[in-house]
């Protein structure tokens, strides 16, 4: 059995932060802003290969990802050309509460996912602020999320995320391999077409 002591320094997880209710108005937020900003289909850099997940954005930025462009942060939709919906009071909320960063985050990216989705380890590293926190809220099904070192290849904790849990990843653990191993399909009502839905804040620039 891992002890919390296994997990990098600056991990921090809070089981079931948001109520039901809250974990409704989120998923309203993002029926809402997913009308003007919808789901897209992420692609590799170079070789252009889907990701798993589809994605959207809320805040000034949004991350995306496609063949020809590689990884970025970008002001405007991929595909209508428009900027991002604004970041809902919530999650501003939800920062203000579980960080001491002085900034607000920049972008809340969305990712949404369907039966068989998952996302492979990797280290989040497209941001000018390393060192600002990240803060992840899960919605939807239950998911397996999978924590190493700063090394590819070492050895992982898990840890089962559930729908409302809060995730924030500060110090060291901003720097860590992660990646969601597997998703429990068809458990939660939550989200209207199913699955797991992932917010995930971040400060871009300095
Ligand atoms: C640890 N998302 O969007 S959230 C991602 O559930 C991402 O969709 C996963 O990894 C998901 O990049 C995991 C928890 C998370 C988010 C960002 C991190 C963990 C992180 C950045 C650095 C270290
Ligand atoms: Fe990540």
């Amino acid at each position: 059995m891992a002890k919390p002591s296994d997990f990098p320094d600056g991990f921090a997880h809070y089981p079931l932060y948001f109520s039901p209710a809250e974990q409704e108005t989120l998923i309203a937020e993002v029926r809402t802003a997913t009308e003007t900003a919808p789901f897209f289909q992420p692609r590799m850099p170079r070789t252009g290969t889907p990701l798993s997940v589809v994605m959207s954005n809320f805040g000034p930025l949004g991350w995306v990802t496609d063949k020809e462009g590689g990884y970025r942060y970008e002001a405007q939709h991929p595909k209508t050309g428009a900027p991002w919906p604004p970041l809902p009071d919530i999650l501003t909320k939800l920062w203000q509460d579980v960080t001491d960063w002085p900034d607000l985050p920049e972008a809340c990216l969305i990712n949404w996912y369907k039966d068989g989705a998952k996302m492979g380890m990797h280290v989040d590293r497209d941001e000018l602020a390393v060192n600002a926190p990240v803060v992840s809220v899960s919605l939807g099904d239950p998911a397996m999320f999978r924590i190493g070192g700063p090394q590819r290849g070492g050895k992982t904790q898990g840890v089962k995320l559930l729908s409302g849990d809060v995730v924030v990843l500060a110090k060291e653990a901003r720097r860590c391999y992660h990646g969601i191993s597997k998703v429990d399909y068809g458990q939660s009502a939550l989200v209207p077409k199913g699955g797991r839905i992932n917010l995930t804040m971040r400060r871009v620039n300095l």
